[in-house]
């Protein structure tokens, strides 16, 4: 089934779904003990990764901020991009994987899209997940949005191949509310944000496997995103390797003001 997801990235075409929600409260702790627990730590035991499931990354390890970032610009950022490492256990993320696989695997990946905004990658929207995925969606969604927010009830996945990336894009208002999450599956990879006015301002987030990021507000209605391709994939001077990643992504519905 090829979707037309990448119309809602552009604003261009395409026929209208979402709609919206604005503001949030997630408590953060920006850089704790459990916050700074390794991957190796916190796998030992499903204890410690649900005590630290919900504390956003350090921002000083998981963010870059390149130069021409001011405190404000930072600031901004750590508001509108909060990171949850370790959201999913290794249990989960293979949950997930088996029920994706089960769908993706009579799907090619494409290479040549009409708008050429997304490279190496096949995708399609959930409509229903077996019990325990579905707990583990109810879960992102109860982090992310308070319950008289209007989410669009389909979950988008995206599978892309080694050498695929997505290019920069802002998702579209028409089809698309204040708030973006998105799961990490599979392989590390480079998110980068950039202001879509001041080309200069630029943040690198690494995305680990299993973590769940939430874009919201500015982050989301101002910054391109993209995820950067193999030869790219640099964080702070150090290679990020690429391999296949799966994303799940919730979004709330375009607000009436936005579409
Ligand atoms: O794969 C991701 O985490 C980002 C997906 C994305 O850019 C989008 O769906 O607009």
């Amino acid at each position: 089934m090829a979707l037309s997801f990448l119309g809602r990235r552009c604003c261009q075409t395409l026929t209208v779904r979402f709609k919206a929600a604005i503001g949030n409260s997630v408590r953060v702790l920006l850089s704790t003990e459990s916050g700074k627990l390794s991957e190796q730590e916190t796998s030992d035991g499903q204890q410690v990764e649900r005590e630290t499931q919900n504390y956003a990354a350090p921002v000083d390890e998981f963010y870059y901020f390149h130069e021409g970032c001011t405190e404000e610009v930072k600031r901004t950022v750590i508001d509108g991009y909060k990171l949850y490492l370790n959201f999913l256990t290794e249990d989960d993320e293979q949950s997930l994987q088996r029920e994706i696989d089960r769908y993706m695997k009579r799907m090619r990946y494409e290479y040549d899209h009409w708008d050429d905004a997304i490279h190496g990658y096949r995708e399609t929207e959930f409509s229903r997940w077996s019990e325990r995925n579905q707990k583990i969606i109810k879960r992102v969604r109860d982090l992310a949005f308070p319950s008289d927010m209007r989410q669009l009830p389909l979950v988008h996945v995206i599978d892309l191949a080694k050498d695929g990336y997505i290019k920069p894009h802002i998702d579209s208002v028409r089809f698309c509310g204040n708030t973006i999450t998105g799961l990490s599956l599979l392989s590390s990879s480079i998110m980068r944000l950039v202001h879509d006015k001041h080309k200069e301002i630029k943040v690198d987030v690494l995305l680990h496997p299993r973590s769940l990021y939430i874009m919201r507000d500015a982050v989301r209605l101002d910054y391109t995103h993209e995820i950067l391709q193999d030869s790219e994939s640099h964080f702070k001077g150090q290679a990020v390797p690429r391999d296949r990643r799966l994303s799940i992504m919730c979004r709330t519905e375009p607000t009436d003001s936005q579409s």
